[in-house]
């Protein structure tokens, strides 16, 4: 009889046996003994249990059933919206105390720092899909205070879509893949989307700023955060002050042109959550300042829009972000699934010295997610999962339910109760935690102004009817080379819409937001202009706000710390210059990324072998923030019939990158179609400084943009 661990020649006649021993090599008499979920030690990981060595599997392989019965458990519902995400664990340091305006004590002190988990996501596409959809970003972060968990559930845009909770169902059923089809996965680009859209006026602020750059990002570091609704601080005495969050990365903002976007999803489907994990890797920390607009009541009313309105922010420029602390996120998740999939944000988690507003959006998120959280985990115990359970004390009397983990002891599961009143302390009899009324969470009474009361009603407030003002604002306040991304990004989504009405009614609503952009849009789908739709508010024409910008903004990026730079090397490439741009990249806080035609490397000039990180197929230039060709003649003759290396200088130059590269590399440059212009330099003339930018003016040169 064939023993465990060993396997049977095909005849098996002989009782011929092989011992088949992984080449990992058994464990036995080693530490980590691999068992059973039942601790039960297993001594064979390779075959089943059968009779005899061709006979059948055996019903008795309890180890078999428990390995498959497990496995085929595995997945759980992935998120209804931002399914696909990446996360890292980090920490919240406070700048300054501040008492004056809330009591949350992650806020008492200067240097105060609190753990927190952040997820950033897409919001349409399921969890297998790419990184860089043209999508909005979720930006989740848990913080876990002393005072319990506070979740600040933003996006990485400072608006939405709708002003009204009621209306969550079915802008998601728009965006998603299409009911009867399945496709598309992750766009909006489709009928059913801009269907919604053109039917939904409230909508176009979000709109512009879902068409600019902001919703291609280079890198989850390079995104701005927002908690969107107006929230509120309220301090020890019981004032309150309404805030807006922002968070702002030291990274500084920066987006990705189209063309490199959809480049990127073929190159590397994991872009965003490789970059994310290798920059924590190599000790490049990501960083966000946490800032707050702070205001009161009667900021609030000199507003000519309603700060309860989600489709509207408070330009920078007439209240400035204070910053209060910031964000380091400087540890990768040991398990993708238990932390990053499992962890369940709610923005209802919150703690004393903050509250909520009326806004109806985030009223209508303070119990969905709870809600969603018992379909995804499974069991109202979600919170006692690792990465969901607060690190200060948690004591209730909420007992047992599906995947109960504690083990409360005692008889008291009731309260009140006078289990000890007697004052005699009986084993099992301790009464229990007691509710805190001066420090325990407390509502902020909000005043009862007159529209916070009266008749039951279906109703959106005057206050509320602006829909295009700020989207006006938004689009004339970005830089050209925005404003011609964002046209171009509406002519690309509309042009995928087939119900030609639809798209004439999505142009009726951009006259609205400005006519010539509506005009150029028309043109880049060569249709007619139709009339403006009729405004529930006369459209104001507001002062501009260039903090919204990338290009030409406050956040814009200077240098190309934390970037990736790739140097192209080649047989007989010049070893003394890759030493020094290597060198140069390096000390500027980059990475330099050696790309050569094969990954075992390079001969270089000196005669010895240079290993190469990444095989020239296998890295698109799509995948750096600018490259260094450091090629020889040779080298660059043998480069000049390699598909990929032409494309690598092609897409450099048409995504605006910095080109620096050695005078033997021009061949290439010249069959790639790269024309001089100031981002294309010599290896020794500025190309660290060129690679922090891109090169916008060479833009119109390249593509024809609305
Ligand atoms: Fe969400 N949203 N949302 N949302 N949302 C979810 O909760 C919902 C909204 C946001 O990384 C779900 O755990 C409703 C605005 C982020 O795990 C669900 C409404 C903003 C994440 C849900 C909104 C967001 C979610 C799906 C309208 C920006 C991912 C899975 C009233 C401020 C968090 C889940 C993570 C996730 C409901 C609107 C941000 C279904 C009903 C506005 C970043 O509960």
């Amino acid at each position: 009889m064939a023993q465990t661990g060993e396997f049977t020649s095909k005849t098996g006649k002989g009782g011929e046996t092989h011992q088949q021993v992984p080449e990992s090599g058994p464990h036995e008499g080693g530490e980590a003994h691999l068992t059973t979920n039942q601790g039960i030690r297993v001594s064979d990981n390779q075959n089943q249990l059968k009779s005899g060595p061709r006979g059948p599997v055996l019903l008795e392989d309890f180890v078999l059933r428990e390995k498959i019965f497990h496995f085929d458990h595995e997945r759980i519902p992935e998120r209804v919206v931002h399914a696909r995400g990446s996360a890292a664990h980090g920490y919240f340091e406070s700048y300054e105390d501040l008492s004056d305006l809330t009591k949350a004590g992650l806020f008492s002190e200067a240097g105060k720092r609190t753990p927190v988990f952040t997820r950033f996501s897409t919001v349409a596409g399921g969890a297998g899909s790419v990184d860089t959809p043209r999508d909005v970003r979720g930006f989740a972060v848990k913080f876990y205070t002393e005072e319990g968990n506070w979740d600040l559930v933003g996006n990485n845009i400072p608006v939405f879509f709708i002003q009204d909770a009621m209306k969550f169902p079915d802008l998601v059923h728009s965006v998603k893949m299409e009911a009867q089809t399945g496709y598309p996965q992750a766009a909006s680009a489709h009928d059913t989307f801009w269907d919604f859209i053109g039917l939904m006026p409230e909508s176009m602020h979000m709109v512009m700023w879902q068409m600019s750059d902001r919703t291609i990002p280079r890198s989850l570091r390079t995104m701005q955060g927002f908690g969107i609704h107006t929230f509120r601080m309220v301090n020890a005495k019981g004032k309150s002050t309404f805030v807006k969050f922002h968070w702002k990365p030291m990274q500084g903002v920066q987006s990705t042109c189209w063309d490199e976007a959809v480049k990127i999803a073929g190159a590397d489907p994991d872009f965003h959550r490789r970059d994310l994990f290798e920059s924590i890797d190599l000790g490049n920390f990501p960083e966000w300042e946490l800032g707050i607009q702070a205001f009161d009541e009667a900021f609030a009313d000199s507003l000519p829009f309603d700060v309860l309105d989600p489709t509207k922010i408070i330009p920078e420029e007439l209240l400035a972000v204070r910053p209060i602390g910031k964000m380091v996120l400087d540890r990768y998740p040991d398990n993708f699934f238990a932390e990053t999939e499992q962890v369940a944000y709610c923005p209802a988690n919150i703690v004393p010295g903050l509250d909520f507003t009326n806004d109806p959006l985030l009223q209508g998120r303070l119990f969905s997610y709870l809600d969603t959280q018992l379909k995804r985990l499974g069991s109202t115990n979600f919170h006692q999962l690792p990465i969901n359970a607060p690190k200060c004390p948690v004591m209730n009397f909420q007992r047992d339910g599906h995947m109960q983990m504690a083990v409360p002891k005692g008889r008291a599961n009731y309260e009140p109760n006078g289990l000890s009143a007697d004052g005699e302390n009986r084993p099992g009899d301790e009464p229990g935690p007691r509710e805190c009324p001066m420090t325990g969470f407390g509502t902020f009474p909000a005043q009862d102004g007159a529209d916070e009361q009266g008749d039951k009603l279906r109703i959106r407030p005057e206050s509320f009817a602006d829909h295009y003002s700020q989207a006006r604002m938004f689009f004339r306040s970005l830089a050209a080379p925005e404003q011609a991304h964002l046209a171009f990004a509406l002519v690309f989504e509309l042009s995928k819409v087939g119900l030609e009405h639809v798209r004439t009614r999505v142009l009726a609503n951009l006259v609205n937001v400005d006519p010539e952009l509506a005009q150029r849009v028309a043109d880049g789908l060569n249709m007619p202009l139709p009339k403006a739709s009729k405004p529930a508010a006369a459209v104001q024409d507001m002062d501009l706000s260039p903090a919204v910008r990338i290009i030409d903004g406050p956040l814009e990026p200077q240098d190309i710390k934390g970037r990736s730079i790739a140097v192209l090397v080649a047989d007989g490439s010049d070893a003394a210059t890759v030493a020094k741009v290597t060198k140069a990249i390096e000390g500027a806080g980059a990475r330099a990324v050696i790309v050569a035609p094969k990954v075992g490397g390079a001969k270089l000039s000196d005669g010895k072998l240079l290993k190469a990180d990444a095989q020239l197929a296998g890295y698109p230039s799509v995948l750096a923030d600018a490259v260094a060709l450091v090629l020889s003649a040779e080298g660059t003759a043998s480069l000049l019939n390699e598909a990929a290396a032409v494309q690598f200088v092609m897409d450099a130059f048409g995504h605006l990158k910095a080109i620096g590269h050695s005078p033997e590399a021009q061949p290439l440059l010249d069959k790639a179609g790269v024309a001089p212009d100031e981002g294309v330099v010599g290896l020794d003339d500025g190309f660290t400084e060129a690679a922090a930018l891109r090169f916008w003016d060479r833009e119109p040169t390249l593509r024809m943009l609305p």
